[in-house]
């Protein structure tokens, strides 16, 4: 009996909760979400280590890019087309900004330093 009585009293409070919800309403907040949205992938980074710029990065047009050599040496981040982007980043720690390109696409950079190190920035 009590078991059943329990059951009784949480149904009604799941009752009573989704109707306080529904009447709260609407419009969900479309522009929040997409706010939301911008401040978590506001701070697009690449961290090189190893010699190596890491996975690919995707970042929104104009994005700035954070940059981070955790190496001793110094690199760079250099497009391999046009003068999309090049920045320097000297070693133990050093960081650096650069601006992705206006245009979406794919854009491949490299290390004048070390032009066996390749990485691709991808932007959408
Ligand atoms: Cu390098």
């Amino acid at each position: 009996m009590r078991t059943i009585q329990a059951k009784a009293a949480v149904l009604l409070m799941a009752a009573l909760l989704v109707g306080g919800c529904g009447s709260g309403g609407g419009s969900p907040g479309p522009g929040t979400a997409t706010t939301t949205g911008a401040v978590t992938e506001g701070a697009p980074a690449i961290t090189i280590k190893d010699f190596e710029y890491g996975a690919p990065l995707t970042v929104a047009p104009g994005a700035v890019v954070m940059v981070t050599n955790l190496d001793s040496a110094g690199h760079t981040v250099t497009a391999d087309h046009g003068e999309a982007f090049d920045v320097d980043v000297r070693g133990g720690g050093g960081t650096a900004t650069f601006t992705a390109p206006s245009a979406p696409g794919t854009y491949p950079y490299h290390c004048t330093y070390h032009p066996n190190m390749r990485g691709t920035l991808s932007v959408k």
